[in-house]
This record gives C-alpha cells, structure tokens and sequence, in this order.
C-alpha cells in the first residue's frame, strides 16, 4: 500500500523539496496551495498531473491555514498517513507589520489542524510534523541551542511559532497523536524566496555583475545565522516522522556564518569586487574592499569578468571602487536575533542526520541559479523587453 502525505505551504521552498522527496518515495502526495490572483505554484510546476487522468500521485486543493472547515474537510478526504505543517507567514520581518495574521495562521493555524486529527478521530493514524524554528530562541540563552535550550522569542512570527511548538507537544502528551517538532535552523536553497536575505544577496550579486542593479541594500550584516540546504532538511523532517517514538528536534549544520560572509563568498563565486557603505559598517571599522578570491577559470565558466578583464559589449561591470552594498537601517528589525547556532547531535544520533551541503556549496549553487535567471532578464533587456531592477 502507497503510503499518503498531506503537505501545507506546497508552494513555498520546503513544500516543494519535500513533495519531491515523498514522491521519489513512492509517497500519493497531496498539497494544500492558496487562491491567489496569479499562479503560485512555479516551484512545483514540474510535478503537476493532469487532473484528467487516473491514478494521480500528485494532487493539490485550495485551502488556507486560516479556514479551519476547509482543512478539516481536506483531512476527511485524502485520510492522510502523514501531515506536514510546513504553511506559515514565514518572515520575520513581515511579521511585525502583520502580528494578528500571523498568529492567527502561524499559531492557531497549527491547532487547527491538530484538532481536525482529533475531531475525525485520526489520532492513531495520522502522524504530525510541525515546523517549527530556531527562531523560537531568539535572544539566545545558551550557545550551541539544542532541544532542552529555553526559548526566548523575539518577534510575532516566533510568538506564534512558539505557540504552534507547545500545542503539538500538548496533543502528543493528551490525546497520544504522533506528533513532531522540527527546530530547524535556517536553511536556503536556488527556491528560497527572493526576500530573505540569502537569497535577496545572491540575486542582487549575480544582476550587479550583469549590470542590471546597481546596489545592493541591505540591514544587520553582521548577524549570525547556522545555514544548511533545505533539500537535506526535508529529508529529516520526513525521518521524524519514521521513528518508533515521537519526538522533537534540533537541525542544523553546526556551523555559524555572518551575513556579511554570505556576501562575501557570494561575491567570490563571481568574482566580483565590493565596496560597503553605510550605517552599521563602521562597527567593524570599515568601507571594505573584497577582493575575489574565485579562480578565473571558474568565473570565465560563469561568463562574468573579474576586474582587469576586457569589458564585454554586452554587460555594465561595476568598475572597482563603485559602491554595490549599502547598509540600510530601513531593515533592521525592532527587535533582532543577533546570533543562532544549532547543536544538531540528537540528530545526528538518533536520525543518522549528517548535513549533505557545505556552505560554499550552497552559495555556490544559489548564485549559480540566480546568474542563470539575470542572465534570461539581460537577454530579454537588450532585446528591448523591460526588466524590473530588484525585489526588496
Ligand atoms: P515559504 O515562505 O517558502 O513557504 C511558506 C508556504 O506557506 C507557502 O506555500 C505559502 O503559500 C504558504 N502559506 C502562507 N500562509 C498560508 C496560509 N494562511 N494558508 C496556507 N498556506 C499558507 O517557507 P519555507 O518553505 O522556507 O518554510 C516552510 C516552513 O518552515 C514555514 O512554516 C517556516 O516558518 C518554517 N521554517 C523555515 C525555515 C527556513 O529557514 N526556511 C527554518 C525554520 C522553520 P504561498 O506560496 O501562496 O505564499
Ligand atoms: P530569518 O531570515 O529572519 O533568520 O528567518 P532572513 O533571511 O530574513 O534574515 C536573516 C538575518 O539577516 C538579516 N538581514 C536581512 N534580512 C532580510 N530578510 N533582508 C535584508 O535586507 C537583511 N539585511 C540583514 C536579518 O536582520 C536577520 O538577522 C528565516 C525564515 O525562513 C524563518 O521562517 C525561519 O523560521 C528562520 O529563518 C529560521
């Protein structure tokens, strides 16, 4: 017998790896996508079934984390063996401008559907996974975190999350449902969404070297986050649920980078050269210079040129000394996590979990992708077709 998922937030960066990944399982995945005014669904284009045809594996419904009859109803239907939660209102910083949304479907998003489980008696079939966050340390109280750290959070997309957290602890203590958190630390992919920041500096990097933006803005650089690939992450979001016992657990590489290193090593990758600029920069006593450090056989494989190159007629390289990241206080957070470093040896002991992808590895495959796509917009530029300079 197939066995049967139930993914929420299918659309976004973990719903998309994560279907694939169930589905190379032998997994019937079924996805729960929002209506939205214009198609939403680009990450997971590529599993799409004809809903015509027979036997589909692959099946997406309308529904929202914020309807709890739609889910319910849902439930009903597909009688999932597996539900993973992975929906939310997932950016910080969003988050402090829609503090009620995002507890209503962060937070008791999560309640809803732990209550349809019970209501359908479910309870011994349907196994829970709830993705939850390193974010719900926020003002850190123990370095590295590890699943008994206190947690401290620091703004309304972790309050919810802490909510979504404790009620799964409470429906696997009350009603024996198989239920998991997954604390899982940050983790990026070339589907990551074009506003958190490791993404917004990959794609900001690659256009800069095709001369199609001219700087890149950015807030705190000197945060610290533990960065891992969501394509190893999922796979143990699915290995929780596996498991004799339900249990919660720390992911996490291990390993702490600032956000100034991710420019750095994404600059590297292209061989580009950086100026800063900026409220915040002084704190370490500089306007920087980084020189790459990338080997010219690579960065020619790429197509851009490194400084001392001969301009191509097809591309506006920024000439040394132009100034292509600039602090801006505009994203700093009212209130921020400095610094988040995960202890992934439960894990690593009870999951086998051993992180697949190194930090350059990721960088490297991010701006890989994002050069590829600047690469489409600098064609279709100099055909004539508009492109807009860059997302926020
Ligand atoms: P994304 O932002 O990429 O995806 C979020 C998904 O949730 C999207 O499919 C989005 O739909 C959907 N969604 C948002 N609001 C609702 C709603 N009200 N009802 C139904 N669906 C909704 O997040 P990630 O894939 O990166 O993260 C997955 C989960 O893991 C999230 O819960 C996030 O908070 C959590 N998490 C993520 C980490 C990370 O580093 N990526 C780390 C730790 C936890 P749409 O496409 O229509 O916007
Ligand atoms: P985070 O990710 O808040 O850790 O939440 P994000 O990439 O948004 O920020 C990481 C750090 O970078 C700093 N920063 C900026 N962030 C953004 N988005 N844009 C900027 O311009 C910028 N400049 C500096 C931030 O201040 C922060 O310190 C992510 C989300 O996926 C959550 O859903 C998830 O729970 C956590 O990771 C773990």
């Amino acid at each position: 017998m197939k066995k049967t998922a139930l993914i929420t937030g299918i659309t976004g960066q973990d719903g998309a790896y994560l279907a694939e990944f169930l589905l190379k399982k032998g997994y019937i995945v079924h996805g729960i996508k929002r209506r939205t005014s214009l198609f939403n669904t680009d990450r997971i284009d590529h599993l799409y079934q004809d809903p015509h045809i027979e036997n589909r594996n692959f099946i997406l419904h309308y529904g929202d984390l914020t309807d709890s009859t739609n889910l319910i109803r849902i439930i009903q239907l597909v009688q999932p063996d597996e539900i993973y939660n992975l929906a939310a209102m997932s950016h910080v910083a969003v988050s402090f401008e829609t503090p009620e949304y995002t507890a209503n479907a962060d937070g008791i998003g999560t309640l809803r559907i732990l209550e349809a489980i019970r209501i359908l008696g479910l309870e011994k079939k349907t196994r829970f996974y709830q993705a939850s966050t390193s974010e719900l340390y926020g003002l850190v109280q123990e370095t590295p975190q590890k699943e008994t750290t206190p947690f401290y959070p620091r703004s309304p997309y972790a309050v919810a999350k802490l909510y979504g957290y404790w009620i799964t602890v409470n429906y696997r203590e009350a009603y024996g449902i198989y239920a998991c958190n997954g604390i899982l630390f940050n983790h990026e992919s070339p589907l990551r969404g074009e506003t958190f920041v490791t993404r917004k500096i990959t794609r900001a990097v690659a256009r800069i070297a095709l001369g199609l933006q001219d700087c890149l803005h950015l807030g705190n650089m000197n945060s610290l986050r533990d960065w891992g690939h969501a394509r190893d992450y999922v796979e143990m979001q699915w290995l929780m649920l596996q498991q004799d016992k339900p249990e919660d657990y720390v992911i996490a590489t291990g390993v702490q980078y600032s956000v100034r290193d991710f420019v750095n090593a994404a600059a590297n990758e292209l061989g580009i050269t950086l100026r800063w600029e900026g409220e915040g920069v002084d704190e370490i006593g500089i306007v920087e210079s980084v020189k790459s450090g990338s080997e010219p056989g690579r960065s020619k494989e790429l197509g851009v040129r490194c400084e001392g190159d001969n301009p191509s007629p097809l591309t506006s390289h920024p000439s040394p000394g132009d100034i292509i990241v600039r602090v801006d206080p505009r994203y700093f957070r009212p209130t921020e996590v400095e610094t988040l470093l995960g202890d992934p040896t439960k894990a690593k002991e009870k999951l086998g979990w051993t992180p697949r992808t190194s930090f350059e590895e990721l960088v490297a495959e991010m701006v890989r992708g994002d050069f590829e796509e600047a690469q489409k917009d600098e064609l279709c530029r100099r055909h004539g077709f508009n492109t807009f300079n860059y997302h926020e």
